[in-house]
């Protein structure tokens, strides 16, 4: 199995969850913005030219939610509610929380602070941005009032949301107000398989 990687991108949501699983993985390092990732040879693998990509035998996935749903069905049924387990819509909603509520207003912050060159940035779009940043780990705070994990024990959706609201902490969005979602981040990040892909 080989994960198309780079550090602090949501690649590392791949590699925490093979580390959760205990596969075995071979990287494929690149770093953000390095331009063999918009190359002929990547875009051959995948045509975004983004990370993370997961090749596993003939099945190539470059989306993390996809490759998080693929690896956990695959091969942690543990990790993965089915139908017939009282959390199972639950752990739906939040494993599609992230790319869907979370990651867009993400972006546009990334965007606006980071990757335009400062005469093209917009500091209205940046605050904007933060400002859904912050409503929608509201509701994520709310979600995790009495909870240790997003549906029931750990799960892959924590590697996928959980990492989001890693990652929001770390940008700086309003955490002061979050106790629930500061202990949930604190919680995850203590998990020695969230520790490893950090590392790698
Ligand atoms: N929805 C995709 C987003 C993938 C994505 O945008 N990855 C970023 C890193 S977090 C990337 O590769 N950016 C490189 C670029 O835009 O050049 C996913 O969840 O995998």
């Amino acid at each position: 199995m080989k994960v198309y990687f780079a550090p602090n991108t949501r690649a590392v949501r791949t590699v925490w969850l093979l580390e959760e699983i205990g596969l075995t993985y071979e990287l494929e390092r690149f770093a953000l913005g390095q331009k063999e990732m918009r190359g002929p040879d990547y875009l051959h693998i995948n045509p975004n030219g983004r990370v993370p990509t997961l090749v596993d035998g003939d099945v190539t996935l470059s989306e993390s939610t996809a490759i998080a749903q693929y690896l956990g069905a695959r091969y942690a049924p543990d990790l993965t509610p089915g139908p017939e387990d009282a959390h199972f819509a639950q752990y739906l909603q939040w494993l599609h929380y992230a790319e869907g509520m979370i990651m867009p207003p993400v972006n546009n912050y990334v965007v606006e602070t980071i990757l335009l060159p400062p005469e093209r940035r917009t500091p209205e779009i940046a605050t904007r941005a933060m400002k859904l940043i912050n409503r929608t780990l509201g509701a994520a705070e709310a979600h995790m009032a009495g909870r240790a994990f997003l549906a029931g024990d750990f799960t892959v959706a924590d590697t996928i949301t959980g990492h989001a609201v890693i990652m929001c902490r770390r940008m700086g969005a309003a955490f002061d107000g979050l106790p629930n979602l500061s202990a949930y981040a604190d919680r995850l990040e203590s998990r020695p398989a969230f520790q490893a892909a950090e590392a790698v």
